[in-house]
């Protein structure tokens, strides 16, 4: 009998990549969606897997709704992947990322508890649980100091899940994910606001307004981290995984790599802070200003540095990326860039 996965958040980055991987292990999907999220469908589309999945309507604000969905689909898993996902938004809407973020995981921990305790549940946890951090790398040990709305809504999902394991003994695991990106990535997250950008660069190109420059994530390729998922709802006993590549790098050399590798333009920057520019060389004498800070997109309060410690997943789940931080970027500029051909690094296929 083929197993049944049903995955919330279906239709976002992590959805689409998860639904394939599932698919090619012979799995039955179903996919839960918003009602408005009609317009979300192309990442399915694009994967070309659209047709595959058996959609149904969910709002995940509705316990009924989830309670309904649960019996209609009858899963062997449960991928909790839908979320107000936006760390910046999340200051703005702080009580609506509250109830997506850490009210619908406990309604969905609860229906498992009384529809079928024999359910496997996959939260999406993040490294934004670490908040400041004082250590040079973050593991499940470390201790949380979430900064934003969006941490302390995903702090709350975490111990909601450990606290079902423990009192209930449901297997459930929390993946604390660093960040991952790809060619599907939403435009409003920083790496492909930045491929977009470069990828359609033109000389008449308004600069490209960023943030905090100087923030340093650990970004790894959602191809990779969907597999990672997978594998700790197939292991014996359940528990939390850091997932992550062990390397970090600012926004400011992203930004470089990009413009190096797509334009092949080395980017210069001078000023401080918000009165901060980038310009690359476009005559003989001649450099255009390519960046600018833009103090809007600044956040209340910022996580500064993130670099997480897989040594678990390794260890117990054989978890490995495959994706380099430069292959990585390549794959999201290839899919962005007007001049496809043009790159100095190895992509991947879609049919990876
Ligand atoms: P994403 O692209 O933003 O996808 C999130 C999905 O959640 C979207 O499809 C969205 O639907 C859906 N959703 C939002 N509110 C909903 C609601 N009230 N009811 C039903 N569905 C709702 O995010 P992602 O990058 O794939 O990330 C997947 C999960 O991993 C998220 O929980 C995120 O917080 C977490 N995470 C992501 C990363 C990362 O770097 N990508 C790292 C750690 C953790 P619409 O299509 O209608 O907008
Ligand atoms: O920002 C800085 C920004 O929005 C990364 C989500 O998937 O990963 C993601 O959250 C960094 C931050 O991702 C701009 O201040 C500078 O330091 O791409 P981001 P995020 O906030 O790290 C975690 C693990 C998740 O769980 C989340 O769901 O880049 N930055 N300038 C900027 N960021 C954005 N978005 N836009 C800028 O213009």
């Amino acid at each position: 009998m083929p197993k049944v996965a049903l995955i919330t958040g279906i239709m976002g980055q992590d959805g689409a990549y998860l639904t394939r991987h599932l698919l090619n292990q012979g799995y039955i999907i179903w996919g839960a969606r918003r009602r408005s999220s009609q317009d979300s469908q192309w990442r399915l589309e694009e994967l070309g897997i659209l047709g595959d999945v058996q959609l149904i309507d969910l709002d995940l604000l509705e316990m009924s709704n989830i309670i309904e969905a649960i019996r209609k689909t009858e899963p062997d898993e449960i991928y909790n992947l839908a979320a107000q996902s936006y760390v910046a938004v999340s200051f703005s809407q702080p009580v609506y990322t509250s109830q997506v973020n850490a009210i619908s995981p406990t309604y969905l921990l609860e229906s498992i508890r009384v529809i079928n305790p024999k359910i496997k549940f996959y939260q999406a946890s993040t490294s934004e649980l670490y908040g400041h951090v004082f250590t040079r790398s973050q593991d499940e040990d470390t201790p949380f100091d979430p900064v934003s709305p969006y941490g302390i809504s995903k702090q709350s999902a975490f111990w909601y899940v450990d606290n079902y394991r423990r009192s209930y003994g449901l297997f459930g695991c929390n993946g604390i994910l660093f960040n991952h990106e790809s060619p599907r990535r939403g435009e409003e997250f920083v790496t492909r606001k930045v491929t977009k950008y470069v990828g359609s660069y033109t000389e008449n190109s308004p600069p490209l307004e960023l943030g905090n420059l100087d923030a340093v994530r650990d970004w790894g390729h959602a191809r990779d981290y969907v597999k990672g998922m997978w594998l700790m709802l197939q292991q014996e006993y359940p528990t939390d995984y850091v997932l992550a590549t062990g390397t970090t790098h600012t926004i400011r050399e992203m930004v470089e790599l990009c413009f190096r590798v797509e334009l092949n333009k080395d980017i210069e920057w001078s000023g401080e802070g918000k009165d901060e520019i980038g310009t690359i060389l476009t005559g003989p004498n001649q450099r255009t200003r390519v960046v600018k800070v833009n103090p809007a997109f600044y956040r209340p309060s910022e996580v500064g540095y993130l670099c997480g410690d897989s040594s678990r997943a390794a260890y117990n789940l054989n978890w490995k990326r495959e994706y380099t931080f430069k292959r990585l970027m390549s794959d999201m500029l290839r899919n962005d860039s007007y001049n496809p051909e043009a790159f100095k690094y190895g992509g991947s296929s879609d049919n990876e």
